[in-house]
């Protein structure tokens, strides 16, 4: 049996937490390899919404079993709250949500040293969510993390106060003023910690490895996405994991030779929240369009996202970097009612026209050119058959299909779990 990704193609917020709660009947074991609270995966069905940051997607269905695997950073104190939401809606986790020993611990030291870093760096700043990713990945390729298993013995307090120590002297170096009260930090660290242990801890590689020899079904969610990727996003804007395929091998203990379907999400158009460069993004009344009927506010931290056209150029690399072998097209809903749609087809760089994305995509090095399409006028988020799509829509896809030589699977219609259209 294999073990099939859902990775976001652009960057993020394509709308991952969604297809994987509708693909979760098919899977055994929901997976996630990379990130953490940064992520907001947003859910909506039977008329709520539920928005996860580290749990995986597959934890509103009755049997699936969740791993949060050792490429996930945890943060105890949002993992508490998110497992609170789950208790106020009788979700019974205690025994489908299983934490990898690898997986490695945000601190509140992280939190303030990412604060610290993108203050120091002024309007360069990346953006981050302030959650902590960046300190805490630096630890662990540092060598200095702490890890869930870690919790397992006698000392870690030990092992916290050195880490936490050697924090406050690097707070110390950046020349900014950052407010902090550590007791109270401490205090809801413990009130997680505590919480975070009443879950059970698993060597995740070896449990996944033996799901897979028994010929059960895994399904790998990716967060953030492709264009994020800390080696194949648009660095330095970009997050700390290696969000594209490769990184769930690296964050599951998983194979290549074990991957089996790889599928990729994309929004009709594109967003970016956060700093750094985004070829086609609109600063006219189109963007802002999307931006409103899209509802485009970060998940995480409310932030406005960025909306520019479908970016074809930049979802081809994506599509290449990840394998993509079945594409998922959100948010087709949102266009309807433009009179042209807009699909940017190739760069200029340096002179030249390229269909590839370069080293540097800032502004002074890229502009783009656009195929047009026409729009359609229908409400699709009443739909639930292919053939009631409208053929202007049917175009748009068939060319992105030709374009990248992956089909389109699905197309959603709307945020509900029930609009979503399978071809
Ligand atoms: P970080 O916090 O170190 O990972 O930030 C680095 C960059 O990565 C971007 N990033 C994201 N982009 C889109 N969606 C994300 N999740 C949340 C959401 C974000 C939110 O679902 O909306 O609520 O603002 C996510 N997480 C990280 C980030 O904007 C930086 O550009
Ligand atoms: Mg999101």
């Amino acid at each position: 049996m294999a073990v099939d990704l859902l990775l976001g193609l652009q960057w993020g917020d394509e709308g991952k937490g969604k297809i994987v709660d509708v693909l979760t009947k098919n899977y055994d074991i929901i997976a996630r390899f990379q990130g953490g609270p940064n992520a907001g995966h947003t859910l909506i069905f039977d008329g709520n919404k539920h928005v996860l940051h580290t749990i995986p997607s597959g934890i509103f269905h009755k049997t699936a079993l969740n791993v949060v695997g050792n490429g996930v950073v945890i943060d105890p104190v949002i993992f508490k709250r998110e497992l609170e939401n789950l208790d106020k809606h009788n979700i019974d986790y205690t025994s489908k949500l299983l934490i990898s020993r690898k997986a490695h611990l945000i601190l509140p030291t992280h939190r303030l040293l990412d604060a610290a870093s993108e203050t120091s760096k002024g309007k360069a700043k990346i953006g981050s969510t302030l959650k902590g990713i960046g300190p805490t990945y630096m630890d662990k390729t540092g060598r200095n993390g702490m890890r869930v298993g870690d919790l397992e013995l006698d000392n870690w307090k030990d092992k916290y106060r050195a880490l936490t120590e050697k924090h406050i002297k690097m707070l110390n170096f950046f020349d900014v003023d950052i407010q902090y009260d550590l007791d109270e930090l401490e205090a809801e660290f413990s009130e997680g910690i505590k919480k975070l242990k009443t879950l059970q801890f698993i060597d995740s590689e070896d449990f996944l490895n033996k799901a897979i020899k028994e010929g059960k079904s895994i399904l790998a969610e990716g967060a953030q996405g492709s264009l994020l990727d800390i080696d194949f996003g648009t660095y330095p804007f970009v997050t700390s994991s290696n969000t594209t395929a490769a990184g769930a091998c690296t964050g599951l203990g998983v194979a290549p030779n074990r991957i089996g379907e790889v599928f990729g999400i994309f929004k009709a158009y594109t967003t970016r929240v956060g700093s750094g460069p985004f070829p086609t993004e609109l600063f006219d009344e189109d963007g802002a369009t999307m931006a409103k009927v899209g509802h485009e506010f970060g998940a995480t931290t409310g932030r406005p996202r960025r909306c520019g056209w479908l970016d074809l150029v930049a979802l081809k690399y994506a599509v290449d970097v990840n394998g993509v072998t079945q594409l998922m097209m959100m948010k087709g809903d949102v266009l309807s009612g433009f009179d042209t749609l807009k699909v940017c087809t190739s760069y200029n760089y340096k002179g030249e026209e390229i269909d590839h994305l370069p080293y540097n995509i800032e502004p002074e090095n890229v502009s783009v050119n656009y195929t047009e399409f026409k729009g359609w006028e229908d409400d699709l988020t009443k739909m639930t058959s292919a053939d009631e799509l409208p053929q202007n829509l049917l175009d748009y896809v068939a060319f992105i299909e030709k374009e990248t030589g992956v089909p389109v699977k699905i197309v959603s219609v709307g945020p509900d779990r029930k609009q979503t259209i399978m071809r």
